[in-house]
């Protein structure tokens, strides 16, 4: 099952334009934001360049790349969190793994936005507070229920304390992942899923002069705000990853020279999720298939095996073990052997990102 990342934003801020281009999806793009009140979903492939390398060489039947579950909402305005605009927007992404939130930079007339003028980091924190407010209103019900309970016993006792250090730090406009907490505290919040204290992406969608001139009004703002609540910042055009899509391989490759971009926006922003996510793939490579898997940075060898399959980790022997990078300084896999490249691995042994394994197992 692939892990997800929720889209949020102002309408017209791009959310769905992003979605298209990310999944390969067709959903209804609007420039008055588009009244829709359910989420869109699909999934989107996760470049890897390595893959494309290892399919050159082993002209495998297929090739399957990482994948993340996408998750559209539908604009999402100030006073969301208490159900305003019609639905429940933030409940499409309270169970999403990470979030990306488009922020509009562009430029366009013919496109209105939602408070009139274009401001972004008034943008970010509207939204920002919309998730403030979504937790702080979740820990006011767990609160409730624990000081009205019967079930107070059965409670962790550091819940309820826990709940308040949350609540006084939420009120300082900070997000949750950035409150230090124990081992032993995560535990007793674990059952809880604040939307602060998911990983968030945030992405500048600029218009073609910004991109061009590398500069967006009140960046420097906008930069520095991010870098103090932990978030990475993207700067993307979804109006130029558009015309990306439509272009084949050729062309696509000139155009990107002419603008001096080097690797496509959507791109940019599946590998900064998944790498936010705490993921890593390794990779198999075989006649049949060609596919990289997903695991959680360090997980040891004989866990990462049952990726593939419980019997391989049941009946694990040795990762025979590779790394991209070595297989491809020596141009095939006879000569990574022979430089001696080719490692068997334990058990415990943490895979690392662009490991080619093959598992050799015993049931
Ligand atoms: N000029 C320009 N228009 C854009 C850009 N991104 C989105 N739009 C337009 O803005 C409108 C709203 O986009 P949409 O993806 O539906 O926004 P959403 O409400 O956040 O889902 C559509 O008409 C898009 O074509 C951009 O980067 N530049
Ligand atoms: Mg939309």
């Amino acid at each position: 099952m692939a892990l997800s990342c929720g889209i949020i934003g102002l309408p017209t801020s791009g959310k769905t334009t992003f979605f298209n281009l990310l999944t390969g999806s067709q959903a209804e793009t609007s420039a008055w934001g588009s009244g829709k009140t359910t989420a869109n979903d699909g999934h989107a492939y996760v470049p890897d360049e390595r893959l494309d390398y290892l399919t050159e060489m082993f002209h495998p039947k297929k090739t399957t790349y990482a994948q993340l579950e996408i998750i559209d909402v539908p604009g999402l305005v100030k006073g969301a969190y208490q159900g305003k605009g019609g639905n429940d927007f933030l409940a499409a992404v309270r169970d999403a793994d990470a979030l990306a939130q488009i922020v509009r930079a562009f430029n366009n007339d013919e496109v209105l936005h939602p408070d009139g003028s274009i401001d972004i980091l008034r943008d970010i924190e509207t939204i920002n507070m919309e998730l403030i407010f979504a937790d702080l209103q979740l820990i006011e019900t767990r609160l409730e229920r624990i000081s009205g309970g019967s079930k107070k016993k059965m409670e962790n006792p550091l819940e309820e304390g826990l709940l308040m250090r949350c609540r006084d730090f939420l009120e300082g406009e900070k997000p949750l992942k950035l409150l230090e907490l124990n081992e032993e505290e995560r535990e007793a919040l674990k059952h809880i899923t604040f939307l602060t204290n998911k990983p968030m992406l945030i992405v500048i969608n600029v218009d073609e002069n910004q991109y061009a001139d590398g500069d967006y009004p009140g960046k420097a703002d906008v930069e520095a705000y991010c870098a103090e609540q932990g978030y990475e910042v993207l700067v993307c055009s979804a109006k130029i990853e558009e015309e990306i899509s439509h272009l084949d391989e050729e062309e696509k490759a000139m155009f990107m020279e002419e603008l001096g971009i080097s690797e496509s926006g959507v791109s940019r922003m599946a590998k900064a999720v998944y790498t936010q996510l705490g993921l890593i793939s390794f990779l198999t490579a075989g006649e049949d298939e060609v596919r990289a898997w997903t695991i959680r940075k360090g997980l040891p060898a004989k866990q990462a095996a049952g990726k593939i399959h419980s019997d391989i980790e049941r009946g694990f022997i040795r990762a025979e073990t590779v790394a991209f990078a070595d297989l491809k300084q020596h141009g095939s896999m006879a000569a990574a052997r022979e430089k001696g490249c080719f490692r068997l691995e334990g058990k415990e042994y943490a895979v690392q990102d662009g490991d080619i394994i093959n598992f050799r197992f015993n049931v």
